[in-house]
């Protein structure tokens, strides 16, 4: 195989989010948020750890941006913490919130690296929770005014903005199986609280346009999971079709083509949330790019033993896998093109994708992570083939600048390029990171290197 070239300009960046590495939890004036309550509960988070101090990102941000210019990255997408802003989620504006992510703006700035901002991944301000959260539809003009905040501050200077990150993950893992914050297992709130965060989508993409120059791009993240059948029967293609309908075409569809797919309409019956007139349309508002994350496929088979669904997911053995999840770099290819394919957004960027392995610190102070660097090479090899197939890509961002805090996992999963000694706080690059400059560098790789 020959050098992997991309194209110029092509937006190299890591992403990370703000519950995961601020830390800083109660400082300065910051609110509580569903995850402070969260891993408070006991048997919530693997040996009841906490993002308390995460990797004190709030008080080492100049290191980490440091450590980005040694990445060469050109970009750097963070997410805001709402109840940092907005202590009681609504109404009174907390100044030193505001300061810090404008010092963090300002020092990326200064570094050359661009600034991508997402406005929610997922620490909703426990005072809104309180009344009911995204299961609550007066959620909506609360997000509007929260994003309207952020875009006034701010908007000078971001040149991208994201609305809401992986909102089928908030749904489902959220309120359905109950793993993640708020911890809720009702299948009506997970239907209900998806139409919510769609509608606070849209109408934050009209608030946010408003506030905003003309040339700031706006957009969503949503995670997707090619779906495949286990066997060539109907009956695994229908059920790869229905698992593929609530994990992926359920936010698609409304989305770019302002409808909710009718066969989950006719699945989920008298689940499905009330649908108020115009909110389709204000879902549907037009964007400027779509942000996926790619992690796993699905392979699944017909099972009638699972409510609803009636399919189960099957792990073909012979796969590769990670501490996580199947490793499948074509699933990166296959959904690539299918979105551009089906809903043909003006503009992809890869904003989540990454990998958690055991890695950990050599006798001289490196990290070889060569699981990582595979990973990375594989998945973006495949990137450069949605490119070369047409998928207006404009940037891929890892999935994570360094190790943190992994949700219900706690510490345990690392998916950084950079390694995190959370005892210490001390940060050593990867050899992995390495890899990844070296390509940012060169815009490009070696598939042999
Ligand atoms: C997600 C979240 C990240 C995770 C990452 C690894 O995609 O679930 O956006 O916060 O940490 O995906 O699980």
């Amino acid at each position: 195989m020959t050098f992997i070239k991309f194209p110029d300009g092509f937006m190299w960046g890591a992403i990370t989010a703000a519950y995961q590495i601020e830390g800083a939890w109660n400082e300065d004036g910051k609110g509580l948020s569903i995850w402070d309550t969260f891993v408070r509960q006991s048997g919530r988070i693997e040996r009841g750890e906490t993002a308390d101090m995460a990797v004190d990102h709030y008080h080492r941000y100049p290191e980490d941006i440091a450590l980005m210019q040694e990445l060469g990255l050109k970009a750097y997408c963070f997410s805001i913490s709402w109840p940092r802003l907005l202590p009681e989620g609504t109404g009174k504006v907390n100044p030193a919130g505001l300061d810090f992510y404008d010092r963090l703006v300002d020092g990326l700035l200064a570094n050359n690296i661009i600034p991508y901002v997402m406005l929610y991944h997922w620490d909703l301000p426990q005072a809104l929770q309180d009344k009911g959260g995204w299961g609550e539809r007066s959620i909506v003009d609360a997000y509007s005014e929260y994003a309207r905040i952020v875009a006034k501050r701010l908007g000078d200077r971001i040149p991208a903005w994201v609305t809401h990150n992986e909102p089928m993950v908030i749904s489902l893992g959220g309120h359905f199986t109950g793993e993640l914050a708020p911890g809720i297992q009702d299948p009506f709130v997970a239907l209900r609280v998806a139409h919510h965060l769609l509608v606070s989508h849209g109408q934050a993409v009209l608030a946010l346009r408003t506030e905003l120059p003309k040339t700031a791009k706006i957009g969503i993240i949503l995670n997707i999971t090619p779906t495949y059948p286990a066997t060539d029967t109907d009956e695994d293609r229908q059920a790869a079709r229905r698992y593929d309908g609530v994990a992926n075409r359920m936010f698609l569809d409304p989305l770019f083509k302002g409808e909710y797919p009718a066969d989950m309409v006719e699945m989920f019956g008298p689940l499905f949330p009330e649908i108020r007139p115009g909110d389709l349309q204000t879902i549907a508002a037009p964007l400027d790019f779509v942000g996926l994350n790619y992690y796993m496929r699905a392979v699944m088979h017909y099972d009638p033993d699972t409510p609803i669904l009636q399919a189960s997911q099957v792990f073909p053995p012979e796969s590769e896998y990670s501490q996580m999840w199947e490793i499948y770099p074509p699933g990166m290819y296959d959904m690539l093109t299918r979105i551009q394919a089906d809903y043909h957004p003006k503009e992809v960027y890869i904003t989540e994708n990454g990998v958690c392995v055991p890695d950990g610190v050599d006798f001289d102070g490196r990290v070889r992570d060569v699981r990582r660097i595979r990973y990375l090479r594989d998945h973006l090899a495949q990137v450069g083939r949605a490119i070369q197939a047409g998928v207006p890509l404009k940037g891929y961002f890892h999935w994570t600048l360094m190790d943190n805090f992994e949700w219900a996992f706690g510490y345990r999963m690392r998916f950084g390029l950079v390694y995190v000694d959370f005892a210490t706080q001390q940060r050593i690059i990867k050899e992995s990171g390495r890899w990844y400059e070296k390509t940012i560098r060169n815009n490009g790789f070696d598939p042999e290197d």
